[in-house]
């Protein structure tokens, strides 16, 4: 974004001219596209724990198997432990949303992923299942119109989903 600053700066400097409306609508909308994207990371940071546990919640219900006796959820480590990990894994899609680029995702969190939770039992899919409901409820997040200016914020929507499809891809 810096870089689009300087390039228009030295493109207008090459011919000796003050910047035109034309270049500065231009840089208007750079800025505002970045006000979309931080308001879009802070609204599932900020309701990060609703999200987690709502999701959470919204899988076990679904599966109870998993808090029942033998469950992969079952015991207070486990619970914590795939609380964690649901946490773990929206931080990460939040990291990737403000970087408009998915490789701190891949590269940090989903690298290995399946692997890890085939070694220690874990169903991956049930995993992605979770991920599935955090996605549907950082979406509502990021689209409620309550204290925002309101806007077309479509296509941020979208690229966010696909960080949690991608999450959810990798382990199921
Ligand atoms: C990945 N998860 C677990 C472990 C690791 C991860 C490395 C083993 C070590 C530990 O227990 O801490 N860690 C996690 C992650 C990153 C990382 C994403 C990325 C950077 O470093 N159990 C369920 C659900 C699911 C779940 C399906 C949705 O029933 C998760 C939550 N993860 C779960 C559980 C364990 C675990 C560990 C229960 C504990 C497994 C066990 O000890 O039996």
């Amino acid at each position: 974004t810096l870089d689009v600053f300087s390039k228009v700066v030295s493109q207008a400097d090459a011919r000796g001219e003050f910047l035109s409306t034309e270049q500065l609508d231009a840089l208007t909308a750079v800025v505002a596209a970045g006000s979309k994207r931080l308001d879009t990371v802070n609204r599932i940071t900020s309701n990060a724990k609703d999200i987690v546990t709502d999701a959470a919640r919204a899988l076990f219900e679904e599966q109870p198997n998993l808090i029942a006796p033998g469950g992969n959820a079952y015991t207070n480590r486990r619970m914590a432990a795939c609380l964690r990990d649901m946490e773990i894994i929206l931080r990460y899609v939040t990291y990737a949303a403000l970087a408009g680029d998915a490789s701190v995702l891949d590269d940090r969190c989903l690298n290995g992923l399946r692997e890890t939770y085939q070694a220690l039992g874990t169903p991956g899919a049930s995993v992605a299942v979770g991920v599935g409901k955090m996605k549907e409820a950082a979406i509502a997040k990021i689209n409620d119109p309550n204290g925002i200016t309101k806007g077309d914020c479509s296509s941020l929507v979208s690229e966010v989903a696909s960080y949690f499809d991608r999450a959810a891809a990798a382990v199921a």
